[in-house]
């Protein structure tokens, strides 16, 4: 069988109020203008995003279970879980699809407990503290990936 055309685009808590406080941080652009920016990165490339933000950890569970179906690849920007939740990375894992994290922010120049992702070692890219832009890079870079384009 073909590799699916499609990317799941997960963001994780809190990240629905992009664009409404803390600008300083993460920007004045909202999570629509992120899901625009991807779905128009991937749509560049021939392929198509589903886009997926919630406040419950079991939804984001469930839609990275439902991509083993009919996605190439995940890019996922866990929010806060990034930094406590086994629980995501073992979903993550388990799925055993490429997967791209992305921050907006520079979490390694922010507070200590923003240092550790327990999701870093299940990704292949990483792109962090690039602002929302960053969400393009990782598309970019994961369908090189998962169409065999990455450099070696
Ligand atoms: O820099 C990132 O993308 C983060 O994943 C954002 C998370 C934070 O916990 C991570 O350490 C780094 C927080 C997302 C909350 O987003 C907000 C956006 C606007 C206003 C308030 C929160």
């Amino acid at each position: 069988m073909t590799a699916p055309r499609r990317l799941l685009l997960v963001n994780g808590p809190n990240l629905n109020l992009l664009g409404t406080r803390e600008p300083q941080i993460y920007g004045t652009e909202t999570l629509a203008d992120v899901v625009r920016l991807a779905t128009d990165a991937a749509a560049r490339r021939g392929f198509e995003v589903r886009a997926v933000q919630s406040n419950h950890e079991g939804v984001l569970l469930d839609a990275i279970h439902d991509a083993r179906q009919d996605c190439a690849g995940i890019v996922i920007n866990p929010g806060g879980l990034t930094h406590t939740s086994v629980v995501l990375r073992d979903a993550l894992s388990g799925v055993a699809l490429p997967v791209a994290e992305v921050h907006i922010s520079d979490v390694m120049a922010r507070e200590e407990f923003r240092h550790h992702s327990y999701v870093a070692d299940v990704a292949v890219v990483h792109v962090i503290g690039e602002g929302v832009p960053g969400y393009a890079t990782a598309v970019a870079r994961l369908i090189d990936i998962v169409t065999g384009q990455a450099e070696g």
